[in-house]
Formats: C-alpha cells, structure tokens, sequence
C-alpha cells in the first residue's frame, strides 16, 4: 500500500474504534453477559463477541479480500501472511473488564504480505488511543509522539504477567529484580503502551497473536525490539513467549535468562 492508501485505511480504522468504543462505553453496565472458556480465568463477554463481531464486520465491507485474524471466532482459519492480513482483539484484558470495568484495551493490527503497516491500541476508558505504523509515525490521540529513551533494564519498570512472574517462568523474576521493578497489567494491549511511551522499560508474556500484532507494529515503529524469549523473530501466527524491550536493555535480559 502506498502512503494515500495507508492514510485512507486509517481513518477508516480510526472511524470503527470510535463507535465500538463509544458504544461500548454507553452500554458496558447493561446486558452484561459471561462466560467462561478454556478456564475459570479466560473469561469471554457478550461485548467481546458484539464487539469483534462490528469490527470484523468493517473490515470485510471495506476489505472483502483481505484476511483476519480474530480471538472470538468472527475471523478466518488464516494460514500465511501473504497480502493484507487484519489482527483484532475487541477487548484485550477481559478480566479487569468484568471485574472493575476498566484497564482493558480495543487492538487493530494491519500487515502486508508480513510487513508491519498500521497498529491500534485503545485504552477504552480514558480514550487514549496510540496508533501508527512505519510509514506514518507514532501519534497518542491528535498528537505525534517521539521514541521513547533508549533505557536500561536497571532504570524502569518491567511489565510481566503474573503466572510467569509466580513461577519464575523463563527466569522472568529475576529479570523484574534487575529492574526497577513489576508491574502486572493484566491486559497486553496496555503493556505494550507503556512500553511505547516510555514508562515502563520492557514487558514479557506468552501471548497469542491478536495479543501482540498492533503493540509488535506500534514498538518496532518506536524503535523497540520485539522477538520471542529467545531473542527469534516473532511468527505472527502463533502463542508464544514475546519480549518487548529497549534494544539497550534487550542484552541484559538475554543475560540473565542464559546466566
Ligand atoms: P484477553 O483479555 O484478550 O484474553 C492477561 O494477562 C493478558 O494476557 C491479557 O492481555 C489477555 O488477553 C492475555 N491472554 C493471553 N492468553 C490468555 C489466556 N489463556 N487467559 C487469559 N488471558 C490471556
Ligand atoms: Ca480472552
Ligand atoms: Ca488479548
Ligand atoms: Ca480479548
């Protein structure tokens, strides 16, 4: 896509999150419906459906070939990264969305034939919205936003999830004791976020691939280092343990995991 087709695409994109956001704001105490998953914490709600289901939607009316990849069941069985491949998750953080009615996110991801083209996060509640790509920069609602600082693993706060951090899964408390310390979200979308813009220095955490594809997008155009634990490039069509770090602090948690 050129750049007039990539500026096209975003304020179509942009046009989406604000009505599935706005609406999810006006009616997220009313017909509040959930259900459990895989188990008693992989929660889904009527919001996630309805909201994936207006988003997926969008898509296929504006992009009837391109293909998507989505968590609640509205997208394709998708096997390759070839042409326009969509990621969407409708709510990202769907714990703290049932349980306090914040902290959760609305993400987008937009790849050509596997290269990086547009990345949407959305924290809901405040309606911040981070968004761009390699072509057209980074941008925190309205305003355009600089790289964050190249910072050390000592000098910030390390994002983990929380079973990882328990267990010492992939050695990730010791990373977070080489940091200024752990921060435990629960929603990926706002992890990322923070890392993007500067406040906190990494995050870690086994991911599926509508966790990851806008905050992958958002860090590489941020100048970060996105891979998987053991510093591969990241397949975008599978869970796996994703590291988003400052490229300075990239070797030294890479040490501490060997060590
Ligand atoms: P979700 O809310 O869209 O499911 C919580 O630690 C973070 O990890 C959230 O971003 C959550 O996304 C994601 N996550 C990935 N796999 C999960 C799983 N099996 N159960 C709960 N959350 C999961
Ligand atoms: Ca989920
Ligand atoms: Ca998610
Ligand atoms: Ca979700």
């Amino acid at each position: 896509m050129d750049l007039l087709e990539i500026k096209a695409v975003n304020t179509d994109v942009q046009r989406w999150l604000a009505t599935a956001a706005t609406n999810l704001r006006q009616h997220l105490h009313t017909h509040f419906q959930v259900q459990t998953k895989s188990g008693r914490n992989d929660l889904v709600t009527n919001f996630d459906k309805e909201t994936e289901h207006y988003l997926v939607d969008q898509i296929r009316h504006s992009f009837p070939n391109d293909q998507i990849v989505s968590e609640e069941g509205f997208g394709d069985a998708v096997q390759n990264m070839q042409g326009r491949v969509w990621f969407v998750d409708p709510i990202d953080g769907t714990l703290n969305f049932v349980k306090q009615r914040n902290d959760f996110a609305m993400m987008i991801g937009l790849y050509e034939d596997g290269r990086n083209v547009l990345g949407y996060i959305l924290d809901v509640m405040p309606n911040k919205l981070l968004w761009g790509g390699p072509s057209i920069g980074l941008h925190l609602n309205e305003e355009a936003i600089t790289a964050p600082e190249n910072a050390s693993l000592a000098a910030g706060l390390f994002g983990v999830n929380g079973p990882m951090f328990a267990l010492n899964r992939e050695r990730v408390r010791d990373i977070v004791f080489a940091s200024s310390g752990a921060r435990i979200l629960g929603s990926a979308g706002l992890e990322f976020q923070h890392v993007v813009l500067g406040r906190q220095v990494g995050y870690i955490s086994r991911l599926m691939p509508w966790d990851f594809a806008a905050g992958k997008i958002l860090a590489e155009t941020a100048g970060l280092s996105v891979t998987t634990i053991d510093g591969d490039p990241i397949n975008m069509l599978k869970s796996q343990v994703v590291l988003v770090t400052t490229h300075r602090a990239l070797p030294e948690v890479q040490k501490i995991r060997q060590s």
